[in-house]
């Protein structure tokens, strides 16, 4: 999958600790149902071996719809599983290392968590921008003050490469976020802990595509 064609409307990222007892593989599935056109596995607490099984568990479902594997800060398991990108935050490995390490199609994803980080990456060569985070939120309690709109819409006007706004977002908040700039929006537990996964990532995925229309 070519960097340039991949489509961040509506980007999932997994927490297991999150899904409530439902698989990661469950979750995905359902969430590819209802649409969405990006996952992120992001696994923070199993072990090396649990993390690849997780990815080779939801690599075939995601190649069936088309849509990207990108894998969180893990280089050595996006490579051992030939995913198709990596995502990495400020205090992961630098993007020009893991850009000299990982073949030319991964791609690299980074998480900005102010306007001068999001210069920083385009410069670097990062495909995409994580608004990091837009709201507060409970699901990730280490994160950065939160940019808000008004962040979002800056870094819209300084960067070129697409921006998913990550943090707080859900039915009630995607579409502000598009309408202000970003080109996907990224959530974890408005789908992973959602009664009825399929069902949220639809909705979603209708939001966006409406207040993507001009
Ligand atoms: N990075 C910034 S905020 C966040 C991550 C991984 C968590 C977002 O979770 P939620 O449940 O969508 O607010
Ligand atoms: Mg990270």
């Amino acid at each position: 999958m070519k960097p340039e064609n991949i489509d961040y409307s509506l980007y999932l990222v997994t927490d297991s600790g999150l899904s409530r007892g439902r698989t990661t593989q469950h979750i995905v599935e359902a969430a590819l149902r209802g649409g969405v056109t990006c996952v992120q596995l992001r696994e923070k607490t199993c072990s090396t071996r649990e993390f690849i099984i997780q990815a080779l568990s939801i690599k075939d479902h995601l190649k069936r719809h088309n849509v990207p594997l990108i894998i969180n800060d893990r280089i050595d398991i996006a490579q051992a599983v030939n995913a198709d990108g990596v995502h990495l935050g400020q205090s992961d490995i630098p993007i020009e290392m893991a850009k000299a390490i990982l073949k030319d199609s991964m791609i690299i994803g980074i998480s900005a968590e102010s306007l001068k980080d999001a210069v920083q990456a385009e410069k670097d060569g990062a495909d995409y921008i994580g608004v990091s985070p837009i709201y507060a939120t409970p699901t990730k309690t280490d994160s950065a003050p939160p940019l808000g709109l008004e962040g979002l819409r800056e870094m819209r006007k300084s960067v070129k490469i697409p921006l998913v706004g990550i943090g707080g977002l859900n039915r009630e908040n995607a579409g502000e976020v598009i309408k202000n700039g970003a080109d996907g929006v990224a959530v974890v537990s408005a789908i992973v802990a959602a009664n009825d996964p399929e069902k949220a990532a639809r909705e979603l995925s209708k939001i966006v595509e409406q207040a993507r229309r001009p």
